[in-house]
């Protein structure tokens, strides 16, 4: 009877230890993409490039003003500071063509789609990385960074996606 015991914990402890091994990737790159701000575009689920801080600014910089609402509060007005997303695409030299929607997720597995249409927009949809002035900040820090995707038309803001590491075309 120990033995079987102990052969169960053993094999347990094999488990989880395996587990965390195979894990540590997602997780490196996890911290990695909140420390180093990049995002993984993607087309069809395939990684096509990667776009860090660096790159992002080199691109055409623009403030737009956008609604916050935050739950079971009134929406307030921010200054954004960012790019247009489909330029970070085209910087990426991810092909939009044949696609219909985008799809974002974020550090804390929050997802949500949004149409290759309003992707395209010229005056809708933003990577950015200031809110009035100042820097996102990261999860851990209480802000919504260090990346974060907006919809300056979107008069509520559930479909933004703080701390974004993901974008697939599909
Ligand atoms: N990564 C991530 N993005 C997110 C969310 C979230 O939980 N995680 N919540 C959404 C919702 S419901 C709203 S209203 C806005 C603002 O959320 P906040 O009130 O948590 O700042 O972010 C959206 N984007
Ligand atoms: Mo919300």
């Amino acid at each position: 009877m120990k033995k079987i015991v102990m052969a169960v914990v053993v094999i347990l402890v094999l488990v989880v230890g395996v587990t965390a091994y195979l894990n540590r990737g997602d997780l490196a790159a996890k911290q990695e993409s909140q420390q180093d701000a990049f995002i993984i575009i993607k087309s069809g689920g395939s990684e096509v490039a990667r776009v860090d801080m660096g790159q992002l600014k080199d691109l055409n910089q623009v403030d737009v003003e956008a609604n916050l609402k935050r739950s079971g509060k009134d929406p307030e007005k921010h200054q954004y500071t960012g790019v247009l997303l489909k330029e970070v695409l085209e910087a990426a030299g991810a092909d939009t063509a044949g696609k219909d929607t985008v799809i974002m997720t974020a550090v804390d597995g929050y997802t949500s789609a949004i149409s290759m249409d309003e992707v395209l927009e010229d005056d809708n949809v933003y990577v950015v990385y200031k809110i009035d002035g100042q820097p996102l900040g990261t999860k851990e820090a209480g802000g919504s960074g260090p990346l974060q995707v907006i919809l300056a038309k979107d008069p509520f803001s559930q479909r933004w996606c703080k701390f974004v590491m993901e974008i697939d075309l599909q």
